[in-house]
């Protein structure tokens, strides 16, 4: 018992931490605070209901935590039991303020240019679209999903499992583009995909630009996608055109790309070369780190939440192998102590889906822990602790990623 104790005390706590530290990190909150006179934590409590940013008012507010008008979340009891996320419950995350509506008004007249090809070229969606079409169902997950565990205050958007979905795209594969470019150029290592922004004047493009470099191994899998679920890709989530390079964060994967480049080196767009960075607490980005590209593999729990009756239950949640294919995926009751195989649910969408999971299970009244573990096909599993760095990037821990459920 005391081990999930423990672990449910110190998630709370890193929750907490992290919020006090956001508090301190912004000088406005520390003004209101004092103005007030109330603690730092009501305060947090009372916020009110953000509301849907006007980009993003076709959400379901009752799925998304709205963390910004930049950044939503999809609630961990929203996720549901499905293998594709509805789209209008999938988080969002722009680095940038979204462009204008007007760039999906008329989407087939978008303009993408290749370079770093034999043959390189300027072609619309619609002729993209006479080149060839694909259907890939992938996870698509920001690097900071997970980021709220971390318990040295790393800033940025306090996501918990929700800066995630699993979403079919459609579109050409980049490959099929390339082969009727002539090829890509020789000693080209990276493909580098840069957004569709209007960037605002006066400041040094290279510092807020969203332009990312990934290896051409992901060459393989990249897909220039118009569709996602089935329906145009909506302004929100990159529409008229998306780089997608499934089994990659989210980062990689450029909305309103306008330019894809192979490249001999990686931009230097602050993005890439040192924004996306692994590295210690306290240490400054640089290029030498590890970038975030390939995703590990990594689960949750999903229902129920907090509280359940005494019984049969179904404890859900959702699995995937990141890069590669999931293999299998066990649950704890007990923090971690002893583990019992869950049944995949819903179809197998391949490599770079996720699968939702049940294990049907009895509970008595009591506290439980309740922790998934995944593993892939490379016999990679979810590690129990997440790695420390700088920025909260990358947490795939299993215990981090547990509930705390009081059953009776
Ligand atoms: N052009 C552009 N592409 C972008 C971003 C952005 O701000 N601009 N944000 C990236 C980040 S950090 C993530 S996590 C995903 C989020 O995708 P979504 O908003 O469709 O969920 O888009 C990526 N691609
Ligand atoms: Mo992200």
């Amino acid at each position: 018992m005391s081990t999930f104790k423990k672990n449910a005390n110190s998630a709370a706590a890193a929750v907490s931490l992290s919020r006090r530290n956001l508090l301190v990190g912004s000088t406005g909150a520390i003004a209101s605070v004092g103005l007030m006179g109330l603690a730092p934590l009501s305060i947090a409590a009372e916020e009110p209901k953000s509301a849907l940013p006007d980009y993003a008012s076709w959400k379901d507010e009752n799925a998304v935590i709205v963390h910004s008008a930049n950044t939503l979340e999809t609630r961990r009891d929203a996720i549901g039991s499905g293998v594709v996320t509805p789209s209008n419950h999938l988080y969002v995350r722009n680095n940038l303020p979204a462009p204008g509506n007007e760039i999906v008004a008329d989407p087939d007249a978008w303009e993408l240019r290749i370079e770093g090809v034999n043959t390189p070229a300027t072609l619309t969606l619609a002729e993209l679209k006479k080149i060839g079409i694909e259907s890939v169902t992938a996870v698509l997950q920001c690097s900071g999903n997970g980021r709220q565990f971390f318990t040295h205050g790393p800033g940025g958007t306090q996501w918990g499992v929700g800066a995630a979905g699993c979403v079919v795209w459609t579109g050409v594969p980049l490959r099929d583009v390339v082969a009727k470019l002539g090829g890509v150029k020789d000693g080209m290592e990276y493909i580098t995909g840069t957004g569709g922004e209007t960037l605002p004047a006066g400041l040094d493009p290279k510092t807020i630009m969203v332009e990312r470099s990934i290896p051409t191994r992901a060459l393989d899998q990249a897909i220039l996608a118009w569709e996602l679920n089935d329906e145009a890709l909506p302004l929100t989530h990159g529409g008229p055109l998306r780089l997608v390079i499934p089994g990659y964060y989210g980062v990689n994967n450029v909305k309103y790309v306008k330019q894809v480049a192979f490249t001999e080196s990686q931009t230097d767009a602050k993005i890439q070369a040192s924004g996306y960075r692994i590295r210690d607490v306290g240490v400054k980005g640089a290029p030498d780190q590890p970038s975030m590209w390939e995703m590990p593999v990594k689960s949750w729990v999903t229902t129920p939440l907090e509280k359940a009756g005494s019984g049969r239950n179904m404890i859900h949640g959702v699995a995937f192998g990141g890069n590669n294919p999931l293999d299998k995926v066990e649950v704890s009751i007990d923090g971690g102590s002893n583990w019992l195989e869950a049944r995949l649910l819903g179809p197998d969408m391949g490599r770079f889906a996720w699968r939702p999971f049940v294990l049907a299970i009895d509970l008595a009244p009591g506290e439980y822990r309740i922790v998934s573990r995944a593993s892939d096909s490379e016999g990679n599993a979810q590690p129990q602790e997440r790695t420390e760095n700088e920025r909260g990037y990358g947490n795939a821990s299993w215990s981090d990623h547990g509930l705390s459920l009081t059953v009776s």
